[in-house]
């Protein structure tokens, strides 16, 4: 009997816990996908390993690339990157991309058996956002940037996935404390691990400005001399936000740029002083009180000033949208404000860019086209919005801030909107947590992170891990069986890719 007992816990335990790893439907994957359905091969991972590219897109060769370059430090192995016209190849990782309309932009299959494992996409960020899944497949050490041993296996099956919003964002406020464009980039590559597909860069406020505008050098020259507590601030020359934006779209990441205003724009105020009133520039401001600056609603220089700025960040912005903030303008009559925002649509509009603002701006005539982002903690401003026909990105502070403390004892964030641990953070459904707001006017989630406490990196990821894996769950997945107790468990098995990964994450008592 005894005997029977060591047996089991010695050979047969360690064997079923390895088959249980390996079923796909029990994978931890964040944010989960659509549909899984596990079969019971292994792919394993060897020195032999090739990539294999089919389909005729230019980019499926970046893809082989990325993957690749994902791959080998921690395996060790090449994993050469070929074209192929066939399926023929075994040991093989394909990367496929072919008309398949139900995956639209950004949805993949993922088949996997024992010779092959095949990622296949409708459009090259399909494929991307399938590599994103075969990275959480893989034991955590794939992350590792050296060699590693580890069981390089990848259990059977097929994964149908797509996203549920199309806009799934996280907004960095560069603004407050100015990041270095190593530093966004870094954003952006813990963003994209869990298929987010926005950078909302906020680039000015009452503290700094920090893009460059050819006609109005003194923006970055003054503007972008200081930042909260007096700090040496910066700024993005126009070059470097271009690179900002390629390094991005290189993971199919749209970069929305923000310049806030008519308030807000107190390092813009002591840039220029015929922007001013009284022709006199304000001082540099690095405190963190907001809601005392505002641009002059009623002269035509303030208008040459936005069209010179929206004209130059147009032409630097292949996505779509430019947010134009419109925020807490308390010191902005309410009808001027209106004849403002009226009159900035109209800009943004003429450089074929669609504006999105906070919805603050649906005190003004927006049209139908432009889009409104929810933050407040009382909805009347976005419901108007949607009563006015426009489409809403939920971000409330209360739930999605990454600026707001987790609980009391956090060293950094603010807590206006109250504390957010990690369970308020994930278990809420954009589609239904205000009422008006239905899942049909919604665009899609941001998380937005604002700097005044946010001094570095290691600041940055503290108040960004773990919420934002949840807050790209909510954009991406299904939510029809939400269950914040189901997810803690997956959540759970991140700690040891985060801590491979370098991520300085907040080690939740919710969670760990
Ligand atoms: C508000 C305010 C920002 C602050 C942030 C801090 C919006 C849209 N405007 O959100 O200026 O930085 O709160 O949480």
């Amino acid at each position: 009997m005894k005997k029977n007992v060591t047996l089991f816990f010695v050979f047969l335990l360690p064997a079923f816990l390895t088959i249980a790893q390996n079923n796909l439907s029990k994978a931890n994957l964040i944010p989960r996908p659509f549909k899984v359905t596990a079969e019971e091969s292994v792919f394993r991972f060897t020195d032999k390993t090739g990539i294999y590219l089919k389909g005729e897109s230019p980019e499926l060769k970046q893809l082989g690339t990325y993957l690749s370059k994902l791959l080998k430090p921690a395996t060790g192995f090449t994993f050469k990157v070929k074209k192929a016209n066939s399926l023929d190849a075994v040991n093989a990782i394909y990367l496929v991309i072919k008309d398949k309309e139900e995956l639209g932009e950004e949805g993949y299959h993922l088949k996997i058996s024992k010779e092959k494992l095949v990622i296949c996409a409708n459009k090259p960020a399909g494929i991307f956002r399938g590599i994103q899944t075969l990275r959480q497949l893989l034991p955590a050490e794939i992350e590792s940037k050296k060699q590693e041993t580890a069981n390089w296996e990848v259990p059977g099956g097929v994964i149908e996935d797509k996203p549920e919003y199309i806009y799934r964002g996280a907004m960095l406020d560069v603004s407050r404390h100015f990041f270095s464009v190593d530093d966004v980039k870094r954003y952006i590559d813990l963003i994209a691990a869990y298929k987010m597909n926005i950078l909302h860069l906020h680039l000015s406020d009452d503290q700094g400005w920090r893009i460059e505008i050819k006609s109005w050098p003194n923006l970055t020259k003054i503007g972008g001399s200081t930042q909260v507590g007096g700090g040496k601030g910066g700024f993005y020359t126009q070059k470097q936000y271009k690179e900002i934006v390629k390094y991005a779209q290189k993971r199919y990441i749209t970069v929305i740029p923000e310049l806030d205003m008519p308030g807000h724009t107190n390092a813009a105020l002591a840039s220029y002083p015929e922007l001013n009133p009284d022709n006199k520039a304000k001082k540099l401001y690095t405190g963190t009180k907001v809601g005392f600056s505002t641009l002059m609603t009623d002269k035509e220089i303030t208008y040459r000033f936005i069209d010179d700025v929206i004209r130059e960040i147009a032409a630097i912005t292949p996505g779509p949208y430019i947010h134009i903030g419109g925020d807490e303008s308390h010191s902005t009559d309410k009808e001027d404000y209106i004849v403002f925002i009226n009159r900035v649509q109209k800009i943004v509009k003429k450089y074929n860019k669609t504006m999105i603002g906070w919805a603050d701006i649906a005190a003004a005539d927006i049209e139908k086209e432009v889009i409104a982002q929810f933050w407040q903690q009382i909805p009347d401003n976005a419901i108007k919005a949607v009563n006015k026909g426009v489409k809403i990105i939920m971000s409330p502070a209360t739930r999605i801030y990454m600026d707001m403390q987790y609980d009391s004892l956090c060293p950094l964030g603010l807590h206006w909107a109250g504390y957010v641990e990690v369970d308020k953070a994930y278990d809420w459904n954009p589609a239904t947590y205000v009422q008006g707001i239905g899942r049909t006017n919604i665009l899609g989630i941001e998380a937005p992170l604002w700097t005044e406490t946010i001094l570095n990196m290691d600041d940055i990821e503290f108040m960004v891990f773990p919420r934002l894996p949840g807050y790209a769950e909510l954009g991406w997945s299904n939510l029809d069986n939400q269950s914040w107790e189901e997810y803690r468990e997956r959540l759970k098995t991140f700690a040891k890719r985060f801590e491979i990964m370098e991520i300085n994450y907040y080690k939740s008592p919710k969670v760990w």
